[in-house]
């Protein structure tokens, strides 16, 4: 169901009776053509793909509390495509594109905002890093300006200039099209366009193990019983290895907790992204006012989703000697999310070593930006059986061949 502006407010002054739930609550079948375990962005992505691009008809999605309640919502919304390597290059920018024609395509506001995202240098060496690092993304086709220190100012005014500055800023580079999306919307824009075309979501379903027939897998173990599919994937981000565990492999992922926090709402003060690799800080303001914030991974391997507290101050400590006048800001709360991390920082798209499971795992701290084409790309897989041109450099057989895509720089945030 769709409304018009009148139908809105018509709705809201009735209290909201007879609002339509924007996807089905759908009959679990015993059986589907494809099965995606996971139902955040990714997750949910693929499915509507599956029934879009490719017209699969019986596609479930599987998620075992309420969709987007993992990492999806849980993350700081930033979306860029600076990443250092043509294969990211490629593969990110794709997905910044299909985020810019999405909410036509979805009829649904996510309210995608490309403020730009700021990077900024506190040492000349941090420069000279950048230098490289902006010519290379210049050369993939990427929107990057490099900023002297005067340019940095002038964009972002609040920040610390004082000479006597613990993080001097020499300068930074902008990625005008980068900025922040609205993240639940993303989920539920993808989950209504999914039903609308048919596919099942279902909530409260754990997947508990995996279906064999010799050694491939046909179908899934859950809460709700079994359940059986000509072909699974797995799109669990922090518990991609406790999934692979299931299936009998091993990934080279490390899951650890990362956390971010929201200050107490304001006028609008800061209208872009600043990231500060250095310090491990970064925020942006929400269209709420509130300002959000957050850091590095917590350095060690846990699936505690609540995050340290000294990452947390140092992390408070950060933003306060980069912007002084938000010392007086009440914080109102902090969480954390388990995100999986891969050796080289960049995600896993492909075949697992059982047939019949396809992987989109690893996406680490920085898979929001990409749920678009992670969902593109899995759906190309499951559909086709081969990978798309774009998730070919991502296939797990590169920790193996050893072509790895190093974007530890590119992850933008601490690790
Ligand atoms: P999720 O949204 O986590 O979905 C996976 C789903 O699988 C979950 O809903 C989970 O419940 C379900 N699941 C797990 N196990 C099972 C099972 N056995 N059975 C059924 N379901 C199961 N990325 C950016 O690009 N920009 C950012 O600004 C950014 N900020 C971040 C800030 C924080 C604090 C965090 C934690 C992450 C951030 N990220 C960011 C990373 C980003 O959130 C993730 O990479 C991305 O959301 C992963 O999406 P997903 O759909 O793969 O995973
Ligand atoms: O990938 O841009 C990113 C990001 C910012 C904060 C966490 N991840």
């Amino acid at each position: 169901m769709r409304y018009s502006g009148w139908q809105l407010l018509k709705q809201g002054l009735r209290g909201n009776a007879g609002w339509q739930p924007a996807w089905r609550t759908p009959v679990l079948q015993r059986s589907y053509d494809a099965i995606v375990v996971g139902g955040g962005g990714h997750g949910l992505a693929a499915a509507y793909y599956l029934a879009r691009v490719h017209g699969l008809k019986r596609v479930a999605v599987l998620e075992r509390g309420w969709i987007g309640g993992g990492n999806t919502g849980r993350n700081t919304t930033i979306v860029r495509s600076n990443y250092f390597f043509a294969e990211s290059a490629a593969m990110y920018d794709f997905a910044l594109r299909l985020y810019e024609g999405l909410s036509r395509e979805l009829n649904y506001n996510i309210m995608l905002s490309q403020r730009g995202v700021l990077n900024l240098a506190h040492t000349e060496h941090d420069m000279e890093l950048m230098t490289r690092s902006v010519n290379a993304m210049l050369l993939n086709g990427i929107d990057v300006e490099l900023l002297d220190a005067k340019q940095v100012r002038d964009e972002v005014p609040l920040l610390n200039f004082s000479p006597s500055a613990r993080f001097p800023i020499h300068g930074g580079f902008v990625q005008r099209r980068g900025g922040v999306a609205r993240h639940d919307a993303v989920a539920w824009a993808y989950a209504r366009g999914a039903s609308d075309l048919g596919v099942d979501i279902i909530q409260n379903c754990d997947v508990t193990g995996w279906l064999r027939e010799g050694s491939r897998i046909v179908g899934v173990e859950t809460s709700l019983g079994r359940i059986s599919a000509g072909v699974c994937a797995m799109s669990v981000a922090g518990h991609s290895g406790v999934m692979a565990e299931m299936a009998g492999f091993r990934l080279p992922i490390t899951s650890y907790a990362l956390q971010a926090m929201v200050s107490e709402p304001l006028k609008p003060i800061l209208d872009t992204v600043v990231m500060s690799t250095a310090t491990g800080m970064y925020v942006s303001q929400s269209d709420k006012g509130e300002l959000v914030f957050g850091a590095g991974l917590d350095l060690y391997p846990s699936y505690a989703q609540r995050g340290n507290l000294p990452t947390g101050q140092a992390i408070v400590a950060a933003m306060l000697e980069l912007f002084p006048a938000f010392r007086r800001l009440k914080m109102l709360r902090q969480w954390a999310g388990i995100v999986d991390v891969c050796w080289d920082y960049s995600p896993v798209i492909g075949p697992a070593p059982v047939e019949g499971l396809y992987l989109n795992c690893g996406w680490g701290t920085g898979g929001f930006k990409a749920t678009p084409v992670g969902g593109w790309l899995l759906a190309h897989l499951m559909a086709t059986g081969q990978h798309h041109a774009l998730s070919a450099p991502f296939d797990l057989g590169r920790f193996t061949s050893g072509m790895l895509v190093d974007e530890a720089a590119g992850a933008g945030i601490a690790h």
